[in-house]
């Protein structure tokens, strides 16, 4: 791959596809995580997020550290779990903030605006207040299945949980607990825009199996993503689904924003779609 020297130090933007969860410790070591993340990408994973509950800020800002040539060479964002301070310290591509940790308001101050935030949500009742926060920019919800690797996991939300929140929330989603080869297919159905993985890909212990579990992953991903944003047209109007559901008008004006380009979608009020199609 070839890389503009600007390129390198520019943060690499959202891709929610396949987020592996770097856990140094499950991984075997700092220079371990290092091979792990490298296997990793090379077989597909498109962002990673340092997590470690035990280790010590200190070897932690090293990790990263070293894991930011490696990642921004490949553009991939590399995000800080947790901790805002080791993002900054480190130069890191975000945060991903949990619901007992800072408030995203107050993450978004300290990492700034170029800086990517995640959220994790848990239940359907956190998606409301969620809409409403606009500061973030993807959340990632689960545990879809039971893990092992979060003692502390919230109940499991199980595919049809994971599905309403996906219908009903506003940010890109990424599943997180207990995903695998074998459940990634299911869980791309029911709508979200990507997987976190942590022991699937973290657990393995060469590089060519790391690669290739990456690889297979990403194919899962990249073969059942749904279009989350779909047009229909209906008696000469044109609407805008999120996820199936008819959420507003459908207006093909190109956006261009510093974090992409996209199609302007109007937000209209349910009852207004309703009598719109009865002929009000
Ligand atoms: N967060 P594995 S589940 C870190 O539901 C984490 O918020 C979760 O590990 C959540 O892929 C989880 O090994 C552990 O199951 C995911």
């Amino acid at each position: 791959m070839t890389i503009i020297a600007s390129d390198f130090w520019m943060r690499p933007p959202l891709n929610p596809a396949l987020c592996q969860i770097l856990d140094p410790l499950i991984c075997g070591g700092h220079k371990e995580a290092l091979k792990v993340a490298q296997a990793a990408i090379n077989g597909g994973v498109s962002m990673l997020q340092l997590r470690s509950k035990q280790m010590n800020k200190g070897p932690l800002l090293r990790l990263a550290q070293d894991l930011l040539p490696i990642t921004r060479r490949h553009r991939v964002p590399l995000l800080m779990n947790d901790h805002c301070d080791l993002a900054i310290a480190s130069d890191a591509d975000g945060v991903h903030v949990g619901q007992t940790d800072l408030p995203p308001t107050v993450a978004r101050q300290l990492v700034g605006d170029g800086a990517i935030l995640g959220l994790s949500i848990t239940s359907i009742e956190q998606v409301s207040q969620t809409n409403e926060l606009g500061c973030i920019d993807y959340v990632g919800v689960g545990p879809v299945f039971p893990t092992q690797t979060k003692r502390d996991a919230d109940p499991t939300i199980g595919l049809d949980g994971l599905n309403e929140i996906c219908r009903r929330i506003k940010y890109p989603t990424i599943a997180i607990g207990g995903i695998s080869i074998d459940n990634a297919a299911d869980v791309m159905a029911q709508g979200v825009d990507g997987i976190a993985v942590i022991s699937a890909i973290c657990s393995l212990n060469n590089a060519e199996q790391i690669e290739l579990t990456a690889s297979r992953l990403r194919s899962a991903v990249d073969s059942n993503i749904k279009p989350r944003y779909e047009k229909e047209t209906i008696g000469g109007r044109t609407y805008c689904k999120l996820r199936g559901e008819r959420i507003s008008y459908w207006r093909d004006v190109p956006l261009r924003t510093d974090r992409g380009n996209y199609n302007m979608v109007v937000e209209i009020p349910k009852d207004t779609i309703a009598r719109n199609e009865v002929g009000l």
